[in-house]
């Protein structure tokens, strides 16, 4: 399977986040992108290519043009006015009646921003974009593969991830929704219908925001319910989208400690109910802080269930794009993943 990356990705680095009352690492590291590569090149998995550089237009086509134009100028302001420590919210709207953030850069941050644990540092705004562009040029490459009647997958390794970022809001690690970008880029590429597989540990309250009131782009989602887990204030079962969109969200909220067995029946009978819905392409929100040794997770996964989950997602038989997510075990996270795509090209077929 054809992978997509560029070392730009790397160029977001922070040294540390605010956890539950304390600043602790940052977890989400160059070195999760380092583990992956290793991975793909000990699975003999195929070949690693850098992205097109596509400009702005790949995340204008799922975000606000406000947002991106703060994330831009985010970095330089925030050095000017506080240093060369990152930059992190401290307070946030009280309503948000009105149509636009506060002119002033801490009013500006709680605004585009929400939770306490994303920086923005030098090099946030380039990894960013190009973690975007990672996902645009594996959907343009499956897009073209399908055009040609060869249905075809391919692995965006994107960091940092993406299915946390709404329109107009960074939080969870997130900044540009890179999954919401491949789907858009397969829908303009052709395909009349999308569906967005995540079986990331969080719910993905970004991609579900982004396509909240679209019936043409369905999002499926199993994860820790949010009664303990971030994002705490969605993912609920009875959130189903809206307007036309209406049936074409699917949450599927799970308990602590579920194990191989029970997440993979979890698995089938979501995707049962993707096949039900009918799509033309298919995108894979690949979180793998599932693990049960995964520092986020709160679920017992072993590294057997990667192989199966690839190729329970293979078993729809679609045009694929694979978008990199969570997953904190560093050194785990890479076998996991690489195990993921292992099994899903073993078991795909040409639809
Ligand atoms: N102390 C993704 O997996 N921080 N994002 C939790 C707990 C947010 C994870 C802090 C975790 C977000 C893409
Ligand atoms: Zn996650």
């Amino acid at each position: 399977m054809l992978t997509i990356f560029s070392p730009d990705q790397r160029l977001h680095a922070p040294e540390s986040e605010f956890s539950r009352g304390r600043m602790i690492p940052y977890r989400e590291t160059p070195a999760r992108a380092d583990s992956v590569l290793a991975g793909i090149v000990a699975a003999g998995l195929g070949p690693v290519e850098t992205p097109e550089d596509l400009g702005t237009g790949p995340v204008l086509a799922v975000h606000d043009a406000a947002y991106v134009d703060f994330l831009q100028t985010c970095w330089t302001r925030w050095r000017v006015e506080q240093g060369d420590h990152p930059a992190f919210p401290t307070a946030w709207p009280l309503d948000r009646l009105g149509q636009a953030p506060p002119r002033g850069l801490e009013g500006e941050l709680g605004w585009y921003c929400f939770d306490s644990g994303t920086a923005i540092g030098p090099g946030t705004w380039e990894a960013a974009l190009a973690s975007a562009h990672s996902a645009a040029t594996a959907a343009m490459r499956v897009s073209a593969g399908a055009t040609e009647g060869l249905v075809g997958a391919a692995f965006a390794l994107c960091r940092p991830p993406g299915h946390h970022a709404a329109a107009a809001m960074m939080g969870g690690y997130c900044y540009f929704n890179n999954a919401a970008i491949a789907a858009q880029t397969l829908r303009h590429g052709g395909a009349a219908k999308v569906a967005v597989v995540d079986v990331d540990f969080h719910h993905g309250n970004g991609t579900q925001a982004i396509f909240w009131t679209r019936a043409d782009v369905l999002v499926a989602s199993l994860h820790a319910d949010p009664s303990y887990a971030f994002p705490y204030y969605c993912g609920f079962a009875d959130e189903t989208g809206a307007g036309p969109g209406e049936g074409a969200t699917l949450n599927m909220p799970l308990p602590k400690g579920m194990d191989d067995a029970a997440y993979l029946v979890a698995l089938a009978t979501l995707l049962r109910r993707v096949a039900a819905h009918g799509a033309d392409a298919l995108v894979v929100s690949l979180g793998v802080d599932t693990f049960g040794k995964d520092p986020l997770s709160a679920f017992a996964l072993s590294a057997g269930a990667y192989p199966r989950i690839g190729a329970a997602l293979a078993g729809l038989g679609l045009p694929t794009v694979l978008v990199m997510e969570g997953g904190y075990a560093t050194e785990a996270t890479g076998r996991n993943v690489a195990a993921v795509l292992g099994g899903f090209t073993e078991a795909f077929t040409m639809g």
